[in-house]
């Protein structure tokens, strides 16, 4: 692969992460971040360390920024931003997707090539097998460098919306975050009865595996619209929460997390929708 000069703007766990990964790859890397200091391992391994935005951005090649959240790219690149003009922005910052459109917006006023992504991966997972980062924006800069991009993990575009990326990453997010407050809820139900949840994880991570399979039914469903219940049914489903919110409450765990999920079933089958498979909630989220 050639080397291509890069600048990375933001040196935090995930902005040293992909800094180290570059220069791993061969790439003139040259670092910024407010707050001094935090270079010393990326200098040691052949990072140029700037100590103003303005000289991080002199050079040449896309300037890729991880700060953040979107207020902390308009705080570093606005006194810039006139310097920018010509030049590739790859921000790499978790921003909703209207923020990376506004992003985009501002960037096409100053000049600025934009690509956004979503990084789908911690620190330590960039540059291994199953990191990701899901691009949306300019294709021109995401084909330019996509071979740079695959330093850190697969590079997957999703079309020119710069919103897209994010909408995809947060999403994936959601489904993440859900599965680790479900696991949460589940460890504090076990806890009750003096199971660690190290013995619970091992019981809930090939469960979860083996429920992940049914996703693509689930999708059937919302993709068709047509909800009649092969299986289970609402009813089904109420009874079965109903239940587990009972045992949580009799466990002295609150219900909390599994609140929602009762409230879309409720109200699926307030709707006369009791017969129907439980993947209607998707309608009642939709609403
Ligand atoms: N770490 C992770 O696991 C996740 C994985 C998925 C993607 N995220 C997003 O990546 C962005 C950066 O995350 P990070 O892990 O590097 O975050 P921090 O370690 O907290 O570092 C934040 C950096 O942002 C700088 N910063 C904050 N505010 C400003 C500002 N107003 N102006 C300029 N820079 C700012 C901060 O600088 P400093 O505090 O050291 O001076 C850090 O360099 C993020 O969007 C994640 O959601 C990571």
């Amino acid at each position: 692969m050639p080397s291509t000069p890069v600048t990375l703007l933001g040196l935090g766990a995930m902005g040293r992460a992909l800094a180290a990964a570059l220069l791993q790859g061969g790439h003139p890397t040259t670092v910024w971040n407010r707050t001094p200091g935090r270079d010393e391992d990326l200098r040691a391994a052949g990072a140029t360390a700037a100590a103003t935005v303005a000289d991080a951005i002199a050079g040449s090649g896309p300037i890729i920024a991880v700060l953040l959240d979107h207020a902390s790219v308009h705080a570093t690149l606005d006194p810039v931003a006139d310097k920018l003009a010509g030049r590739q922005l790859v921000n790499l910052t978790s921003t909703a997707p209207d923020e990376a459109r506004e992003l985009a917006a501002w960037a096409a006023a100053h000049g600025i090539d934009y690509l956004d992504g979503g990084i789908m991966a911690v620190p330590s997972m960039i540059g291994q097998p199953g990191s990701s980062i899901l691009y949306s924006g300019s294709r021109a800069v995401f084909d330019e460098h996509r071979e740079l991009f695959e330093t850190f993990g697969a590079a997957e575009y999703f079309g020119p919306d710069a919103g897209l990326a994010s909408l995809y990453d947060f999403a994936l997010l959601s489904a993440m975050y859900l599965m680790f407050a479900g696991f949460a809820h589940g460890a504090a139900m076990v806890a009750t009865a003096g199971v660690s949840a190290q013995a619970f994880a091992e019981r809930a991570i090939p469960w979860v595996q083996a429920m992940a399979a049914g996703l693509g039914g689930h999708a059937a469903y919302f993709d068709s619209g047509d909800y009649t219940a092969e299986t289970q049914s609402l009813h089904f489903n109420k009874a079965a929460l109903d239940a587990i919110v009972r045992a949580t409450r009799a466990a002295g765990v609150r219900p909390t997390v599994l609140a929602p999920v009762k409230h879309l079933i409720d109200e699926q089958v307030a709707d006369g929708h009791g017969a129907e498979s439980f993947a209607r909630v998707f309608e009642g989220l939709r609403a």
